[in-house]
């Protein structure tokens, strides 16, 4: 029950998620397939996406731009712009998805995790 609490804080906080490249590392939820968060630490808009992804109990792979100048170049060529929080989507078609804005990657969250 502790390690549990403390694992949602260190997600909160911004650490949490898997790291996307690794596969491995802690485990605090539900796997999820082919999402990979762009975000950074201290982001409030990030910290409205992570709370969201804690309370589906989903284990989200993140990738913070802050700290990780590949994943900020990465989201720039991919998604077209720096803004965080943004959420990479690979469709079941085989395309890209890049989305822009908290409110919409809790939402399409919501209706794929809930
Ligand atoms: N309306 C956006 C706001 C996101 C936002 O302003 N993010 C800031 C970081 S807290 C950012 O990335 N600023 C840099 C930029 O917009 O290029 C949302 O809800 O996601």
């Amino acid at each position: 029950m502790i390690e549990r609490i403390a694992r949602a804080v260190r997600r909160l906080a911004g650490s949490g998620g898997s790291p996307p490249e690794e596969g491995g590392g802690e485990r605090s939820g539900r796997p999820v397939q082919g999402l990979v968060l762009y975000h950074f630490t201290s982001c409030p808009f990030c910290v409205r996406v992570r709370v969201a992804t804690s309370r589906l109990g989903i284990d989200l792979p993140m990738k913070d731009i802050r700290a990780d100048p590949e994943a900020r170049a990465e989201l720039i060529e991919g998604g077209g712009s720096k803004q965080v929080p943004c959420l990479r989507i690979e469709e079941a078609e085989g395309g890209v998805r890049w989305l822009y804005e908290s409110g919409d990657i809790v939402r399409y969250l919501e209706q794929r995790y809930a």
